[in-house]
């Protein structure tokens, strides 16, 4: 079956791809060999965000586990902007997929910074425009304002023409309301959702169990709230909706496509299966043969009313 889709102009072999910051595909390779380039389980690879300097992260513990899903608080860390470019841009770039970029800037001119460094490199395909971590102490979070989203990427959309994709966040009354503004910005694609505001207690010594108390829950747990969210974000934008949010199975993957997603990412179960997104796209490819349809158009938006 032809599971190929289109997503702000790249042309994917399949709709499965993996959220941000959820599959190290270096650390990957070092473990799997050459056999994880020959048989990646994602049409395209979404790199960890980056910022313009680098990040230690927050203190541990970092995650804390819930019935059905998991709340992280990493706090970015990263090698910054130099970092990224030098060291894990040329391995990247050996995958054999399309390669996107996270980033994700403080203020207009952090990601200004960062989109005209990262956008002109040829081995990446698209950028990925990081508006919603719940996990740093910046203030304001850009992607829950429409207004401050709307400005951010038509500034962006400026520097470049390469594909931009806005990962939105679920932590708003209307997420709908901020993939339009990103959409008027001039962004190619949304993506959503990103984790939920979260608090684990530590149950012996009543204080917050996270090192900087607070994260944000990803996993099955979160997989009716982020249906809604792509049900209604889809109901309303024209641009491809990336799909994600406790995605694992096929079966999963559609229910998401039926929202109106045309692509899906796969997170949290990457974490104790690494090859979970190629397991998600046989299964798709299953469910689809099933009901007779030809491929992930037909299924899209099936459950949209
Ligand atoms: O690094 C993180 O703590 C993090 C990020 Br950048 C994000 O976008 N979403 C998330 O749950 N964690």
């Amino acid at each position: 079956m032809d599971l190929g889709v289109e997503i702000a102009g790249l042309r994917l072999n399949h709709p499965v791809l993996n959220g941000s910051g959820t599959f190290d595909a270096i650390a990957a390779r070092r473990a799997f060999g050459d056999s994880l380039t020959e048989r990646f389980p994602f049409s395209a690879f979404v790199s960890k965000t980056i910022t313009p300097e680098p990040r230690a992260g927050n203190p541990p513990p970092r995650l804390f586990e819930t019935p059905a899903g998991m709340i992280n608080s990493i706090g970015l860390p990263n090698k910054g902007l130099e970092g990224f470019l030098s060291s894990d841009l040329p391995a990247l770039a050996e995958l054999s997929v399309p390669l996107i970029v996270s980033v994700m800037g403080k203020r207009q001119e952090e990601f200004f910074r960062l989109v005209e460094e990262v956008a002109p490199r040829e081995e990446i395909a698209a950028l990925e425009l990081n508006v919603s971590c719940p996990n740093v102490e910046s203030g304001l979070i850009v992607g829950e304002e429409p207004e401050e989203t709307l400005t951010l990427v038509r500034d962006l959309r400026r520097v470049t023409a390469k594909p931009l994709i806005v990962k939105l966040t679920p932590n708003v009354a209307e997420p709908a309301s901020v993939a339009r503004a990103a959409e008027r910005g001039g962004a190619d694609a949304v993506s959503l959702i990103n984790t939920l505001k979260a608090t684990a207690v530590d149950p012996e010594l009543l204080r917050p169990w996270l090192g900087a108390g607070r994260g944000g829950l990803s996993g099955p747990a979160v997989r009716a709230i982020a249906l809604e969210q792509v049900r209604a974000v889809a109901a309303e934008v024209e641009i491809p909706v990336i799909g994600m949010g406790g995605v694992e199975t096929g079966a999963d993957a559609l229910a998401f496509i039926a929202a109106g997603a045309t692509a899906v990412a796969v997170g949290t179960a990457n974490f104790r299966d690494p090859l979970a997104g190629e397991r998600v796209r046989l299964e798709l490819s299953e469910e689809l043969c099933r009901r007779g349809l030809s491929g992930p158009a037909e299924a899209r938006g099936r459950a949209a009313a």
